[in-house]
């Protein structure tokens, strides 16, 4: 497996997100990359390169010319310190802007970018350490700690050659992904996550939600109970590879994330540390050309082993 890293996202450094009206602090930090990085290096999962340079059209496959210019000229108006939460072009409150904002959101995608690009040229399995994450990014809306849609722009890239697969195993629904892609038949979309009724994002993940147009059937959404613990969401993640593995597509995309971690802060089904590997393993065993792409998971005592542990299972797939 191939590791695409660089440290780049330390320059996006938000303080707060307003949460029920209140300013609290920032739960998407830059901690949790570092910690990654660093259990991948002492577990020695596979050699870590940095990502090349894309084009700006990339970014425009997927998301509004407006929208980017915005995040680029604003992050390039403030100074250090400062931090705008701003009214336009947002879904949420979750996702202010910074000095450093859009250089590690263009990087990210970069990073995204590269294991596509890995994957086009032959290599079987990449790992994409994204920060900030992707999948709550929309057209033209930031939101869930997300600017730019990583996966989207990635399988975007992918499926000029082929058909594409989505998984999408964060906590919370990938709403960016899944609008990205929503009547298009050639890109599958499935999404295992915490019920909208009870979780962010609210308004999208519903089961109902299965796609428009020639899109309609290859839009996919698990939503499950907070109580799920591993059997039970082995059983379902199944389901969900059943359904991938019967659409045969050319390349696998996977939006990793690991709030679904009992202890995560922000998420949390009752999955133990064990269900990782087995979860990796699993997805694996689908025996696809892969990109992984890193997502939430917010509790960073843990986050780089449950990582490690996860990208070990993969790796293992044979025994
Ligand atoms: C990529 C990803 O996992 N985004 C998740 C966005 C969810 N944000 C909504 C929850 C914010 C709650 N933060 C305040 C915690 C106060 N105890
Ligand atoms: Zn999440």
């Amino acid at each position: 497996m191939i590791i695409v890293y660089t440290d780049t996202h330390l320059s996006h450094q938000p303080q707060y997100e307003v949460y029920d009206g209140r300013l609290v602090a920032y739960a998407e930090t830059s901690q949790r990359a570092e910690t990654i990085i660093a259990a991948i290096r002492s577990r020695k999962v596979g050699a870590i390169i940095p990502p090349r340079r894309f084009p700006l059209r990339h970014l425009y496959a997927v998301h509004q010319k407006q929208y980017v210019d915005f995040i680029r000229l604003r992050s390039a108006a403030l100074n250090a310190g400062n931090e705008l939460h701003p009214s336009y072009f947002m879904s949420d409150t979750y996702a202010p802007i910074v000095a450093g904002t859009y250089d590690a959101s263009r990087r990210a995608a970069d990073a995204a970018l590269t294991g596509a690009e890995l994957l086009l040229r032959g290599t079987r399995h990449v790992y994409s350490l994204c920060r900030p994450p992707g999948h709550h990014a929309a057209h033209h809306t930031m939101g869930g700690y997300c600017y730019f849609n990583n996966a989207a722009i990635a399988a975007e890239y992918l499926s000029r050659t082929g058909r594409i697969a989505i998984l999408d195993i964060d906590f919370h629904h990938g709403n960016g992904v899944q609008d990205a892609f929503y009547d298009r038949s050639e890109v599958l979309y499935v999404s295992l996550h915490a019920d909208p009724v009870i979780s962010y994002p609210y308004s999208s993940g519903y089961t109902i939600e299965q796609g428009a147009h020639e899109g309609f059937g290859y839009t996919t959404n698990y939503p499950l109970s907070r109580q799920t613990n591993n059997k039970q969401y082995l059983r379902v993640l199944s389901k969900a590879l059943a359904r991938i593995s019967d659409f045969s597509p050319d390349y696998l995309v996977v939006c990793t994330g690991f709030d679904t971690f009992y202890l995560d802060p922000i998420g949390g089904f009752q999955l133990t540390a064990d269900v990782y590997p087995v979860i990796g393993n699993r997805i694996a065993s689908l025996n696809l050309p892969t990109l992984l792409i890193q997502e939430g998971g917010y509790n960073v005592t843990h986050l780089g082993n449950l990582v490690a542990d996860f990208l070990s299972g993969f790796n293992n797939k044979n025994g």
